[in-house]
């Protein structure tokens, strides 16, 4: 429609056209109201019965809600209306009818499921707050990417269907490709590794990774979006410091052009950009931490995974974005290099949001010995990696960096109280459609 109007942009004194959906219609008798939203607002349109054609009337009033429409008539000022404007119409056409039953209100005033909004995403987002979600989400990875650019990385894609997985066997999803097995990618890990020994040096990617977990819970998902670094010539603590401007940038990005979303989320007061260094807490601190809460029933232990009430009651201890460091090397996964000073310790790090993971990282390791070492250590066959393993012999510069769970930075940035509330058309264990 080359001549529409969008009613953000309607203004008192002009002849405009404009075309969205009907959000609710008021008849008080003599004059009736049909509100019309589209992407940028609402606009309220006046029928005065008496002055107007009945068709034009019975129409406007008839449709059903939700049905897109177009309307041409002129914009005069008016203080009531919602928006301080309405339109007197000349025309109205009903472009596609809606049914009279919706299987959700998108005008919010009936709460719906969280399964019945997924279902009928697309009535979802008509909601204001469900929208923001996803223009923000657009701005956190618009951040992201710039930051990343502005650090002289490149981005980069890498496949998605592989021959082997890299994090945990058990959470690969098996495909067949051409009669062979195959599976769905877990982390462009080792890509993007050996894209820092190709003249690129320093990448970065954002895309899906797969993980055929079987948690159902409100922070994991089978398909999420990892926005992953890689860097050759730098080390853990370096790495670290990007990740923490990648996470500060996006914070930032939507502060600044997000205040109309964080409004219609209620958020524009609390939210805050995170300020300062990130605190980076050892390994072992981190547990003496917990430990020191008193909130588990039993005490952590050199060697222990840190379990989510360990997370949660750390986090709540230190109240704001946080590095663990100094991981014991036997719990952290082949690539990541152990401290040379200390082969019990490794170079992984997480970084945390006080109410989950939302990174992993490290240096890697570099040397071919000690790699293919590593993978024996793992059960893993480091034959079955060759097509990784063999460019270490070709001149692999030490390298570092991270993955980050985008839909985990997006909930945690929103206080969302389930994941799949930031992504469109999750995917879990109960959910493979739409
Ligand atoms: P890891 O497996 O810790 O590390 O994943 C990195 C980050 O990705 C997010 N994430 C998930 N988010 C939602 N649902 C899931 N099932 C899920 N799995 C992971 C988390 C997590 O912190 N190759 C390494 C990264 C690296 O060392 O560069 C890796 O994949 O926020």
């Amino acid at each position: 429609m080359r001549d529409r109007t969008y009613t953000a942009d309607a203004k008192p004194g002009e002849t405009v056209t404009v075309a969205g959906w009907v959000h609710e219609t008021r008849d008080l008798g003599g004059i009736a109201f049909l509100i019309l939203r589209d992407t940028t607002g609402k606009i309220q349109v006046k029928f005065e019965k008496d002055e107007m054609d009945d068709d034009l009337v019975e129409t406007g009033l008839g449709v059903h809600r939700e049905s897109v429409i177009a309307v041409t008539g002129d914009v005069a000022e008016e203080p009531r209306a919602p928006t301080g404007v309405e339109i007197t119409p000349e025309s109205l056409d009903v472009i596609a009818e809606a049914d009279a039953q919706l299987p959700l209100d998108p005008s919010g005033k009936v709460d719906a499921e969280l399964s019945t909004r997924l279902d009928n995403r697309t009535l979802d987002l008509r909601k204001e707050e469900v929208k923001a979600i996803f223009e923000i989400r657009a701005e956190v990875l618009n951040a992201v990417r710039n930051k990343f650019r502005e650090l002289t990385a490149t981005e980069i894609n890498t496949p998605k269907i592989v021959a082997t997985g890299t994090e945990g066997g058990t959470e690969l999803f098996p495909i067949t490709y051409f009669g062979k097995e195959a599976f769905m990618n877990q982390s462009p890990q080792l890509f993007k590794q050996l894209m820092v020994g190709s003249g690129l040096e320093r990448v970065f990617e954002i895309g899906p990774i797969f993980r055929a977990e079987e948690h159902n819970t409100p922070r994991h998902l089978n398909e999420a979006t990892s926005i992953d670094f890689e860097s050759a010539f730098i080390d853990h603590t370096e790495a670290m410091d990007v990740c923490e401007a990648v996470v500060k940038a996006a914070y930032e990005a939507v502060e600044e052009n997000c205040q109309e979303q964080l409004e219609a989320l209620d958020l524009a007061d609390e939210f805050e950009a995170p300020e300062g260094d990130f605190p980076r807490l050892t390994y072992e601190e981190a547990i003496q931490r917990i430990n020191a809460t008193g909130k588990l029933d039993e005490q952590l232990v050199w060697g222990d995974d840190l379990p989510t009430e360990g997370e949660k009651a750390l986090g709540e201890d230190v109240g704001e974005h946080y590095f663990i460091t100094d991981w014991p090397s036997e719990i952290k996964p082949f690539y990541i290099k152990d401290n040379d000073d200390d082969e019990t310790l490794s170079t992984g790090f997480d970084m945390m949001h006080p109410t989950m993971e939302l990174v992993s990282g490290g240096q890697r390791e570099h040397r071919y010995d000690n790699l293919i070492t590593g993978f024996e250590q793992q059960g893993l066959d480091p034959d079955a990696f060759e097509y990784y393993t063999k460019m270490f012999k070709y001149g692999m510069p030490p390298h570092a960096g991270f993955g980050l769970g985008g839909e985990r930075l997006i909930m945690t940035m929103l206080g969302l109280g389930n994941i799949r509330e930031a992504v469109l058309f999750p995917r879990d264990r109960q959910r493979l459609s739409p």
